[in-house]
């Protein structure tokens, strides 16, 4: 975490035209003093890449027409593959079927965040504030 600002890129799945909530959910990040790195539409190897040239503490989706869990599936292979996994907070939100949600929490999403009152900013910045203080050693 350089000079104390939490990092995060933000991307959205390659041929994805929805840029609303990435853009949004960005802005929220910045205007509570995160440092956002917008990535904008790449696949999940590219996304690792820049996390890992970034210094990135988090990584967050944006999809509304997507397939949320095989990205995920393809993400999390990627950052396992370069050994940022366990230190990375990963968060994804956007429009994806309901099932989806305990899915990606299983696989490792420390945030499922579709449309509606749990994904308001503040639900968003203490997401990412808690995993952030749950993943610093004691
Ligand atoms: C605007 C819009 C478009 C615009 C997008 C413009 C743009 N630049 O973004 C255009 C017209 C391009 C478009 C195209 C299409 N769309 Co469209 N679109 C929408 C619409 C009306 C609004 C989505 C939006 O921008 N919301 C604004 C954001 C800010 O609000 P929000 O989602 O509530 O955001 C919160 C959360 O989602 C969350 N969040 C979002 N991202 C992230 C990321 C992170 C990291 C976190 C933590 C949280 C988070 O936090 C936000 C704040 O609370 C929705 C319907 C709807 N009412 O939602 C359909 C919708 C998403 N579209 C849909 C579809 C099907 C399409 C098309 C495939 C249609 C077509 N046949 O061509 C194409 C897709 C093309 C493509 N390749 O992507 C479907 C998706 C179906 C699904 N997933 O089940 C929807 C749901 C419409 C519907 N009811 O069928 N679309």
């Amino acid at each position: 975490m350089a000079e104390g600002k939490i990092r995060v890129v933000m991307a959205i799945p390659a041929l994805e035209n929805h840029t609303k909530g990435y853009l949004t959910v960005s802005g929220m990040l910045r205007d509570a003093g995160m440092e956002v790195i917008l990535l904008g539409n790449e696949l999940p190897e590219r996304v690792v890449e820049t996390a890992l040239q970034e210094s990135a503490d988090v990584i967050g989706i944006s999809t509304y027409c997507g397939s949320p869990v095989v990205f995920g599936e393809d993400l999390l292979e990627a950052a396992e593959k370069k050994n940022i996994r366990e230190k990375t907070i990963f968060i994804i939100g956007g429009i994806f079927p309901p099932e989806d949600v305990p899915n990606l929490i299983k696989m490792g999403f420390a945030g499922v965040f579709p449309p509606g009152p749990g994904s308001r900013r503040e639900d968003i910045i203490s997401c990412i504030r808690n995993a952030i203080a749950s993943k610093k050693p004691n």
